[in-house]
């Protein structure tokens, strides 16, 4: 009961009951010294960043430079999301599926309960009420997160829309999901004996659990962007996939951008990439071609709806980039580089001798001498890179110059064109369309790609990654394709069409074959004129392909056949890769829906015919 609380609940006036029932039991568990309410005003602001300056968790950047800046360095055992440590805790373990960690429900609240006891001992309880999508848009849902990390609630204030706003639309009766987050460093023992403060506390036991019967997320251990920010993937994706698949919607990890044509026709397009892939590179992507021009909705997470007339809406439930430093140049990513001039987080990038920033590829010569993202002395001659290979900056999404006019429209925008890529150095063509539907499914089910940073894991290894979801489906992963098949029938003719793009495919020398960046404009080009139906295409295994002729090259020089290394299909490599999906399918029992199975013997003759 709230009324037994030892620490004041300090509950708005309009938080709702249960709400303050709820704020009451996870103090009474954690026993913090002080329980806060996050406003969303700006003076809050001020005050937990010159907190967080006090305890050495931010260090402001040079302000001349770069005003409202700072730097964060996390403890390196916490760079990235920690996949082994993520569970799905559904009632059934076949509901979480041979591609998630399933922890039975009861056994794990009785692990949580225990690492959850005094574990805000000496530390502020923030509550962050907040929404995923615009305030009140009917794509849109509400959340709380509690939590013991100042840089939690920094982090929060940017990436979702937090404060006031969101508990009204909460005390006006909204559904709302439940996520709990301690770092595990509490600064007092049972006894009342107390120890200081440091930069970036966190525990070596890490627990990111997910609840998808009751909808609750339980985090422990990690302040790191996916473990900690807890509107991002533990409820847009992993808890939202749940409640998109009971309310007929999709939660993807997709980015979704605008793009209009020479003659002013837009288009919407999403695209799910694996995790440091390219998403937020093609968010912002400034095309090559002329006349073309990108604006950027999301750069991470879609939420798709049937709307009224039929088609498929999306909104980004985001309200800022979570984006990976490294790699981020005035050639790779110009957009993105000026959004971080002013008020952004960098978490693990490499400081400046005048207080300014730097990671790898910022550019080309490195300076001659930085503090490292350990905080260690660095220079060109170190042997460990200067900025963590998953750094990130934290920017809100206004800040971009190519961000959307209807970037907030709660509405969502229809969507003409879905992407599926990967990093594959063999056997994937530049682009190729999907035949239909269920092939799009079948191929954003096989997706393979090369591990990167962005979790831990070996990096450049090969492995599925269904929908760039692998690390992200709260639910089974044969049920989820089931899923988008159902919607596939539900949009029938008015459904997006499906590409599978790569611009990741190397020569033998393990240099990549295309130029990638702006000039992705180009098959782009070429699947948007697929869709507005002015142009043709060839059958292939992979699907249908580009006659070489019709992509945009103007102002591109190609190597002598790198454009037929792009496209070329081997026979062999493809059925090898039928034999390994069939494997791969094997996995999930009789749960894998027909209609793949279906697909995977299309692809199969396929390859007989042109053998
Ligand atoms: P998450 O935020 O982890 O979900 O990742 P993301 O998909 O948004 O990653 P991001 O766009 O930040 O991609 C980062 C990496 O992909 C960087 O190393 C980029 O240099 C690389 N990258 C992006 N686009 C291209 C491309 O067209 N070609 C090549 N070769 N690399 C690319
Ligand atoms: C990803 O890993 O796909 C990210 C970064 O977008 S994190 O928020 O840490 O999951
Ligand atoms: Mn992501």
């Amino acid at each position: 009961m709230a009324e037994d609380t030892a620490v004041a609940l300090n509950a708005p006036e309009n938080a709702p009951e249960s709400l303050k029932q709820w704020v009451g039991q996870v103090a009474d568990l954690t026993q913090p010294d002080e329980i806060y309410w996050v406003t969303g005003e700006p003076e809050e602001k001020e005050r937990l960043y010159a907190q967080m300056v006090e305890t050495g968790t931010l260090i402001p950047l040079n302000q001349d430079l770069r005003p409202g800046c700072y730097l964060a360095r996390s403890a390196p055992s916490d760079v990235a999301r920690v996949e082994a440590r993520t569970f799905i805790c559904s009632a059934k373990e076949e509901d979480a599926g041979p591609t998630n960690n399933w922890a039975d429900p009861e056994q794990m609240r009785e692990t949580l309960a225990e690492k959850f006891d005094g574990a805000m001992r000496g530390r502020t309880m923030y509550v962050i009420p907040f929404s995923m999508g615009p305030l009140g848009g009917n794509i849109s849902k509400l959340g709380i997160e509690i939590t013991d990390s100042p840089y939690v609630v920094a982090s929060m204030l940017i990436m979702t829309r937090a404060g006031n706003p969101a508990l009204e639309l909460i005390a006006a009766g909204e559904y709302w999901v439940p996520a709990v987050h301690s770092v595990g460093y509490p600064l007092t023992d049972a006894e009342g004996n107390r120890r200081d403060e440091i930069a970036w506390p966190c525990n070596d036991e890490k627990y990111i659990t997910h609840f998808p019967e009751s909808r609750e997320i339980w985090s422990y251990g990690s302040g790191y962007g996916g473990n900690a920010l807890l509107g991002k993937k533990c409820y847009a994706l992993r808890i939202a996939s749940v409640l998109a698949r009971d309310e007929g919607w999709l939660a993807e990890h997709m980015l979704i951008l605008r793009i209009t044509s020479p003659e002013g026709r837009n288009f919407h397009l999403t695209a799910a990439f694996p995790s440091a892939t390219g998403k937020t590179n093609l968010a912002m992507l400034r095309p090559t071609i002329p006349g073309w021009k990108v604006e950027t909705i999301g750069d991470d997470i879609a939420w798709m709806r049937p709307g009224a007339d039929g088609r498929l809406y999306a909104i980004n439930p985001e309200a800022g980039f979570f984006g990976v430093a490294p790699g981020t140049s005035e050639k790779t990513n110009p957009t993105a580089l000026h959004a971080l001039g002013h008020d952004t987080i960098f978490t693990n990038v490499a400081l400046t001798d005048d207080g300014d920033i730097w990671w790898e590829g910022m550019t080309d010569e490195p300076p001659a001498h930085l503090i490292d993202w350990r905080g260690n002395d660095w220079t060109p001659e170190s042997e460990t890179p200067a900025a963590h290979p998953n750094s990130r900056f934290t920017v809100a999404a206004g800040q971009a110059e190519s961000i959307s006019p209807v970037w907030e429209d709660p509405a969502g925008v229809p969507v003409d064109v879905i992407l599926f890529g990967g990093r594959r150095a063999t056997n994937v063509p530049l682009i190729s369309e999907s035949y239909s539907w269920e092939h799009g499914v079948f191929v954003g089910a096989t997706v393979s790609s090369e591990q990167t940073a962005a979790a831990e894991g070996t990096v450049g290894e090969l492995r599925r990654d269904p929908f760039a979801m692998l690390p992200f489906c709260g639910y089974n992963m044969a049920d989820y394709w089931s899923h988008w098949l159902k919607m596939g029938e539900e949009l029938g003719d008015k459904a997006p069409r499906i590409f599978q793009v790569n611009w990741f495919r190397k020569d033998e020398d393990g240099n990549f074959l295309w130029p990638g960046f702006g000039d992705n404009s180009r098959p782009i080009e070429w699947a948007l004129r697929r869709v507005a139906g002015q142009v043709e295409a060839r059958d292939a295994i992979s699907g249908r392909l580009p006659n070489l002729e019709d992509l945009n090259l103007e102002g591109l020089e190609l190597g002598e056949g790198v454009l037929e290394q792009l496209f070329a299909i081997d026979p062999q490599a493809w059925a090898k890769e039928a034999d390994l999906t069939e494997e791969y399918f094997k996995m999930f029992g009789d749960k894998v829906p027909e209609q793949l199975l279906q697909q995977l013997s299309e692809i199969r003759s396929r390859i007989s015919q042109s053998a």
